[in-house]
Formats: structure tokens, sequence, C-alpha cells
């Protein structure tokens, strides 16, 4: 099992897509093991994008991911990286496929609503930076439906 970091942005919590977009990963299989709504702190966003902070659109990304709620998640399965960066889609929401949130929901590069880690290490520094040990650990009886073996 692996567990991966997702947030909602702040446009997707502005255009009321909270619902949506949390039912799409509870649908597919995946178990919700953190959740919590929170207004980032300068620092804490610019810890989670440090990979980008020479990158011209850094500033404009901070400044964003800090103007308001954003919905900070932790989901787990089996590959659960790839499976939500799946269910996100790519970068750019007008190339994004038709079927993901992204490709669904999204017209823009930089309001795309949504965050995904993109590898194990990401997701485990950035679940230790938004969670630290606050993750919850649970049987999720369902799970039996979910996998075969
Ligand atoms: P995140 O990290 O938010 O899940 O998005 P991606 O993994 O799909 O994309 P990313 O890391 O390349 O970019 C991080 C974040 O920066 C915004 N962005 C990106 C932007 O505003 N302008 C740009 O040119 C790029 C490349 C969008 C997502």
């Amino acid at each position: 099992m692996q567990t991966t970091y997702v947030m909602i942005k702040p446009d997707g919590v502005q255009r009321g897509l909270i619902g949506e977009i949390i039912g799409r990963f509870e649908r597919k299989g995946l178990q919700l093991v953190g959740m919590k709504s929170i207004i980032p702190s300068e620092e804490i966003a610019r810890e989670h994008y440090a990979v980008h902070s020479e990158r011209p659109f850094f500033p404009g990304l901070i400044k964003f991911v800090t103007s308001g709620p954003v919905v900070c998640m932790a989901w787990r399965g089996v590959e659960a990286i790839k499976v939500a960066r799946n269910l996100i889609g790519s970068t750019n929401g007008r190339e994004a496929a038709p079927g993901t949130i992204r490709g669904d929901f999204g017209m823009d590069m930089g309001f795309n609503m949504i965050h995904g880690s993109d590898a194990p290490e990401t997701a485990e520094f950035e679940l230790n930076l938004w969670f630290g040990d606050s993750l919850m650990e649970w049987n999720q009886d369902s799970i039996n439906w979910v996998y075969e073996g």
C-alpha cells in the first residue's frame, strides 16, 4: 500500500468543487487516512513548492496557494500515487484528458484546482509537511470488495 498527499487548492475550494473532487477519490476505492482544511501559511507553501523556488511563476504560485482555504488529504491504496495522478490529469486543464479532474473542470495551468504527490519520496515529504504524524490508521471493511486477493 502507498499513501499519497492530495490537496484541493484555493481555486477548487472557491469554485465549490470540494465534494465533487473528494467523491472521485472515494468512489475509486482509495482509503482516506487524513483530511483537514486550512489557509496555508507562506512558510508551509514555500516548503511545499521549494522545488520550484527558482521558477518565474513561483511568487504567483505562493500568493495563490496562500490566498484562501485548501483541503489537505491523505489517500491510501495500491499504487495510490499513480492512481491519484491519473484521477487528477495533466497540469494544464486545457490539455488534460476528459474524465480527469483537471480535464473536466480546468481551463488553466496555474488554476488547476488540485495537487497530488508525484513520487514516493515527494509523498513522504509532503505528508510529513502537512500532517506530521497525525494520519489515521483504521480498517475499512469495504476494502475486501475493492481488491480481489
Ligand atoms: P502540482 O505540483 O500542483 O500537483 O502540479 P503538477 O505536478 O501537475 O505540476 P508542477 O509540479 O509542474 O507545477 C506545480 C504548480 O505550479 C503551477 N505552474 C506550473 C504554473 O503556474 N506555471 C507553470 O508554468 C508551471 C509548470 C501549476 C502547478
